[in-house]
């Protein structure tokens, strides 16, 4: 059996250039290592993330604390646990760090050391990593969902819509959902060119023009999928995340402008904007503790998806309240708001149980690992979301299931989108 020797890790920088944890983990003759990402617009639930808040030399954003707990306590832990003992593993992080959101050891530190655990037991079996979740056979690729125009927390555009994403329903195989959202990608950039709009992009590599109204860029999306060839809301949906966390003040919200408007209201201006773009998904359209409203927007579509991330923080309590809520249709998936890979699994089964799509997602400080990607096909979710065809650390993962597509060669299969 191969016994964990040690665990080692290191500062290294993420896509926004912030320092975040490489964690590596050793058996006697093999090693693997794991990065963890980081967001901007997180949820109040999601587990903590350790930095060293007092040092000054890292303007408070370093790790090193987080490093030195891997280092000694961790690997101390680890120390002679089978490496195919995912359950165990993470059992052993979960109790030593021993509070409800990792805020001893943290989840960074817990999350890295838990994904290279994960890696380097598919190393050891010599299997792919996708492999090694919960699908044996059969394995099926997500739909991505690509973030064309960025806004929100991750642009400085004003736009009030964080992620205006394209998901191209009817393409017949991954690599044929990549060439179709390059070419909306590549005509979006003539048109923006064309009306003298920036093509430089933002932290997910979506472009983000100086506008500052949602029907603005809806509007040029419909005409870059136009100009494509493509019909919107059949080859191509609109799909949005709005993270209406960013936009709540006193039971009101200004996600269709400035302004602050009633949830009612809020309401009738989606119901809108999705009959006239033909929008087929919507993730936290509303805050994440106003669980009365995600309810009567849910009474108001029965064909749309309707996605919680900050909602519910891939935390299986608040998925389960959600359920029970009716709140929504979908979960979205982030390893690192929750802290282990059996955690995020769990999560996923229960979701996948109760009918909910499972959409595997990065975040917006993000890097060169590719693990979700796997774990999106190891898990037979419905879709991915890990940003635009540009900055490398999103284009990886699209790779990395590029490659897949290619091992399973007859047998790879796309997911079911409806
Ligand atoms: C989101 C994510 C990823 P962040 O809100 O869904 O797109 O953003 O990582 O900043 O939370
Ligand atoms: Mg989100």
């Amino acid at each position: 059996m191969s016994k964990i020797l040690k665990v080692r890790a290191r500062q290294i920088f993420d896509s926004r250039g912030n320092p975040t944890i490489e964690a590596e983990v050793f058996t006697k003759n093999k090693s693997a290592s794991a990065i963890c990402p980081s967001g901007a617009s997180t949820g109040t639930y999601e587990a903590f993330e350790k930095r060293d808040k007092n040092n000054k030399r890292y303007l408070g954003k370093s790790v090193l604390n987080a490093v030195n707990l891997i280092n000694t306590k961790i690997s101390k832990k680890l120390k002679g646990q089978i490496v195919h003992n995912q359950e165990r593993i993470d059992t052993l992080l979960i109790n030593l760090d021993g509070t409800r959101q990792k805020t001893k050891l943290g989840a960074n530190a817990i999350l890295a050391v838990s994904m290279a655990a994960k890696k380097l037991s598919a190393k050891v079996k010599n299997l792919p990593l996708y492999k090694t979740f919960l699908v044996k056979n059969n394995f099926k690729l997500p739909y991505p969902l690509m973030n064309i125009i960025n806004g929100g927390a991750h642009a400085n555009n004003g736009l009030r819509i964080q992620e205006f994403m394209i998901r191209p329903d009817r393409a017949k195989s991954f690599s044929d959902a990549m060439r179709i959202s390059f070419l909306v990608i590549k005509n979006l950039s003539k048109l923006l060119k064309k009306k003298k709009l920036s093509t430089s992009v933002g932290d997910e590599g979506g472009f983000a023009p100086m506008i500052s109204k949602n029907y603005q860029a809806l509007d040029l999306i419909v005409s870059a999928i136009k100009k494509s060839g493509f019909t919107n809301g059949k080859d191509i949906s609109i799909c949005l995340d709005v993270a209406a966390n960013e936009l709540y003040k006193k039971k009101k919200y200004s996600i269709h402008s400035k302004s602050y408007i009633s949830v009612d209201k809020s309401i009738n201006e989606y119901k809108k904007i999705v009959k006239k773009y033909k929008i087929k998904s919507i993730e936290d359209p509303f805050a994440e503790n106003d669980w009365i409203s995600w309810n009567k927007l849910m009474k108001n579509f029965n064909k749309v998806q309707i996605v919680g991330d900050d909602l519910y923080v891939t935390n299986l309590e608040r998925l389960k309240k959600g359920f029970l809520n009716l709140s929504s249709n979908a979960i979205l998936i982030k390893l690192n708001q929750i802290g282990t890979v059996s955690e995020t699994l769990d999560v996923i089964k229960f979701a996948q149980i109760i009918g909910f799509k499972t959409i595997i997602s990065h975040r917006s400080g993000d890097t060169e690992d590719t693990f979700i990607a796997d774990l999106a096909v190891g898990t037979n979710s419905n879709q991915i979301k890990t940003g635009s065809l540009a900055r490398s650390e999103r284009v990886a993962k699209y790779n990395q299931l590029l490659r897949i597509e290619e091992e399973l060669g007859k047998k790879a299969r796309m997911n079911k989108i409806h």
